[in-house]
């Protein structure tokens, strides 16, 4: 792997390290205390009230009868390690789901060759294939898998290469943003010209059920595709391929949207992360490619039964929310106003509530919860685009992220990297790698002063 980073250092990026340090050994403890703010409770009656590193990995404290002990089994199921025994590979990333999801928080772009690769590309070519989704790339298919099992020869290694661009704000601090490129290092094919890559951490998996229970109808009420009220922000939903049902459905999870419901997401993932089989995706992703020499027959049963994928689904379905801590706080609060007058909940839209769907946890329904996003796509300019369309999401497009639990990322994850491929080194980067419907809030945040930027901070590292 060729990897090249250099760091510099900022005054600004010195003063976010020190906060976040001060907020490090505040939440040591493992319990908070419950304090009286409307969204304390972010994820409803699935809130946890915990701010330690394990705050990402609690079960929704209000799962009732079977649905704790299927929540367990489902633990169980993230963290099994498979190998080529039980049907790992041939190709794949990595052995079991937490290898990329730590902690069930994010993932981090590897900066060595010895690095763990909590990452992965997804690959196409333009044009679509028959469902309106990104063309696969022959022999390598819509997803580089890294690694192989004995005996067969991985698609290739990951390249990333990092170039600093500094940016002065308005009081004088310069911060430098890193701009990646990325490529495959060592392919075992040619790599077909026009490839489209597109390069994404692995983001958490907590609070996942709540989303997929708010309404369809609730998330396209939002979108606003042609700005009809001016304001410089036009969200739009993802539609994309339901395998199950075999239709077009509203997009919510994945950088892009691209995913339409968790059973599918898990499926995915076993599939093109792992080389697991199941009922939905039956075919290994080395299918068909020269590299593939024993595939098992068509026939063959699926790697995982319906059984365990069920599990894996609902175990993301059912992890709870890490309630807001520091609400009272003087700097916390006055962040939070200059969070809405920056247009950020414009996008990171506060409070949403849940409904009852068929086939959906019970327990998920009927919630107030305070995630911080629209599910929606937006443009957000050509410095954070990967130029790789996947659905009706365009080479600039991105859904808005959830920002509930962010301010624990470093307690959990030891790391404070951000956006869809972990560019960002700090909450202060990622804001400022914002562009198109968001250079408003970028520039906002810009022409801040230190100290307003400092509550801005004190507010996200609150959620
Ligand atoms: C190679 C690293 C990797 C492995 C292994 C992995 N994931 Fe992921 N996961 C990702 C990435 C990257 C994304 C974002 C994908 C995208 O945007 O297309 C993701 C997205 C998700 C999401 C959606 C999160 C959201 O906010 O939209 C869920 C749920 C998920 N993975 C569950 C799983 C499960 C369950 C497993 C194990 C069966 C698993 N993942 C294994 C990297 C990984
Ligand atoms: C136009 C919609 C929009 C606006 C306005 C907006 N954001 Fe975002 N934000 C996004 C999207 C989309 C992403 C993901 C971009 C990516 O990963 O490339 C994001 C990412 C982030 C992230 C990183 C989240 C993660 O999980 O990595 C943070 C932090 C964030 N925004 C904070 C803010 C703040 C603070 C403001 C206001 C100053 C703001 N955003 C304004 C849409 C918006
Ligand atoms: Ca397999
Ligand atoms: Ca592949
Ligand atoms: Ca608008």
């Amino acid at each position: 792997m060729t990897v090249f980073v250099s760091r510099v250092r900022s005054g600004l990026l010195a003063l976010v390290v020190a906060a976040s340090l001060a907020g490090c050994s505040k939440n040591e403890a493992d319990a908070v205390e419950p304090a009286k703010a409307d969204d304390v409770n972010a994820g409803g009656a699935a809130t946890v009230f915990s701010a330690g590193s394990n705050a990402y990995s609690l079960p929704a404290p209000n799962l009732r009868g079977a649905s704790g002990a299927r929540h367990l089994a489902g633990d169980v199921a993230f963290e099994r390690r498979f190998v080529t025994a039980d049907g790992l590979g041939p190709l794949f990333i990595n052995g079991n789901c937490t290898a990329c999801h730590v902690r069930d928080g994010r993932g981090t772009a590897p900066l060595t060759a010895n690095d763990p690769v909590q990452m992965l590309f997804r690959l196409s070519l333009p044009g679509q294939d028959a469902h309106g989704g990104p063309r696969p790339v022959p022999g390598f298919g819509d997803q580089l898998q890294n690694r192989a099992i004995v005996g067969t020869a991985s698609e290739g290694q990951l390249s990333i290469q990092y170039v600093e661009q500094l940016r002065t704000l308005v009081d004088g601090i310069t911060v430098s943003l890193r701009q990646p490129t990325y490529a495959i290092d060592a392919p075992y094919l040619p790599v077909p010209a026009g490839l489209l890559l597109s390069a994404r951490v692995a983001p958490p998996v907590f609070g996942l059920g709540l989303l997929e229970a708010v309404s369809e109808a609730d998330i396209v009420a939002l979108a606003d595709e042609n700005d009809a009220n001016g304001d410089g922000i036009s969200g739009r939903p993802n539609y994309v391929w339901d395998v199950a049902a075999q239709a077009p459905r509203l997009g919510r999870f994945g950088w892009k949207a691209n995913q339409p419901n968790l059973r599918q997401q898990t499926a995915a993932a076993y599939n093109g992360d792992m080389g697991i089989t199941t009922s939905l995706f039956s075919l290994e992703p080395a299918a068909g490619q020269s590299q593939a020499g024993n595939q098992p027959p068509s026939s063959a049963p699926a790697d995982l039964t319906d059984g365990e994928l069920a599990n894996a689904t609902f175990y993301v379905q059912t992890l709870g929310v890490p309630a807001r801590r520091d609400v009272n706080n003087e700097q916390v609060r006055a962040g939070k106003a200059l969070f809405v007058s920056a247009k950020c909940a414009s996008c990171h839209m506060p409070r949403l509530t849940t409904s009852p769907a068929a086939g959906l946890p019970a327990e998920m329904a009927g919630q107030t919860i305070y995630p911080y996003t629209d599910l929606l796509l937006h443009d957000m300019g050509s410095g954070l685009a990967d130029n790789r369309p996947d659905f009706r999401a365009s080479g600039s497009e991105w859904r808005t992220p959830p920002l509930w639990g962010i301010g624990l990322s470093e307690v959990v994850n030891g790391h404070s990297t951000f956006l869809h491929d972990g560019r960002a080194r700090s909450l202060t980067e990622a804001i400022l790698w914002h562009g198109g419907e968001a250079q408003a809030s970028a520039d906002a945040v810009g022409h801040m002063s230190a100290a307003d930027r400092a509550r801005l901070l004190a507010f996200l590292k609150s959620l």
